[in-house]
């Protein structure tokens, strides 16, 4: 389970512990962006007080966004025998009690598992709707620009099966924000992996600051039009060739 962290000291004991109530046996790794409200420090103390070992923590100096923070985890975790690498927000919005849905889905054969707001089953608590629409409003786009069936491709609640990382080109990913989470399944599901979605419930913070920006969201706008686009060119160069 890998947990990206900026400025999340009074989230992060919270999370780990309902983590750790529901599925004892997870490893975490904690990446923090060196946060000025000493959310390092705080991973550090989570760490050496776990007698069973199962925190560890990451410090990197700069605030450089959540796809940086995770494909430096990706690899941490790549490097040592990890089967499963899990995405989770520390700010409560993923529940840790649900974390079972995705894995049970990996065991039953996914390749990637996404914890989905928008399938049957799936809920969003205390958001206002400005946020619902324009988290819908994006996972409506991306799937008519990209021709994908999933319904929620932004979220950041996921489990992975470490084939799927070993094979994807992560040098070449360059996303930040919300379009991270596009570009790591848009890559997996052209690579022809296994991509389902589990209903999850998600819920707003209810302490801490949003990270997200209108360059967050310029960002996956720009992004996504051009992946569309240059699959589309693709496929219709294909038809002419033949
Ligand atoms: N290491 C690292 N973590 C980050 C960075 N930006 C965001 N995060 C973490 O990524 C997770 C998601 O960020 P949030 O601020 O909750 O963003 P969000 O979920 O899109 O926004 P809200 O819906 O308002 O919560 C949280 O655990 C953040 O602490 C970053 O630059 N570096
Ligand atoms: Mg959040």
């Amino acid at each position: 389970m890998i947990i990206p962290t900026y400025n999340e000291r009074e989230n992060l004991g919270l999370i780990v512990g309902r983590l750790h109530a529901a599925l004892p046996r997870t490893h975490v790794l904690v990446v923090d962006d060196g946060s000025p409200d000493g959310t390092g420090d705080v991973a550090d103390a989570l760490a050496s007080s776990d007698d069973a070992g199962r925190i560890h923590v990451m410090h990197r100096t700069e605030k450089n966004g959540l796809g940086a923070a995770y494909i430096a985890g990706f690899h941490w975790g790549l490097d040592r025998d990890y089967t499963v690498l899990v995405e989770m927000d520390a700010d409560g919005s993923h529940a840790p009690e649900q974390l079972h849905r995705l894995l049970d889905q990996v065991d039953a054969g996914a390749d990637l598992v996404l914890g989905s707001r928008y399938v049957p089953g799936g809920t969003v608590v205390n958001w206002p709707k400005h946020r619902e629409w324009l988290s819908r409003g994006g996972n409506i786009y991306s799937r008519l620009a990209l021709g994908v069936k999933i319904k929620d491709i932004t979220g950041g609640y996921r489990a992975y099966r470490r084939e799927v990382l070993e094979k994807l080109d992560l040098a070449a990913v360059e996303s930040h924000g919300y379009c991270f989470q596009v570009d790591l399944a848009w890559r997996a599901i052209q690579e022809g992996f296994d991509v389902r979605e589990v209903p999850i419930t998600f819920t707003e913070r209810e302490i801490g600051e949003s990270k997200m920006s209108g360059g967050i969201v310029r960002e996956a706008l720009l992004k996504v039009t051009q992946w569309g686009l240059r699959n589309r060119i693709a496929k219709i160069k294909g038809v002419a060739a033949g």
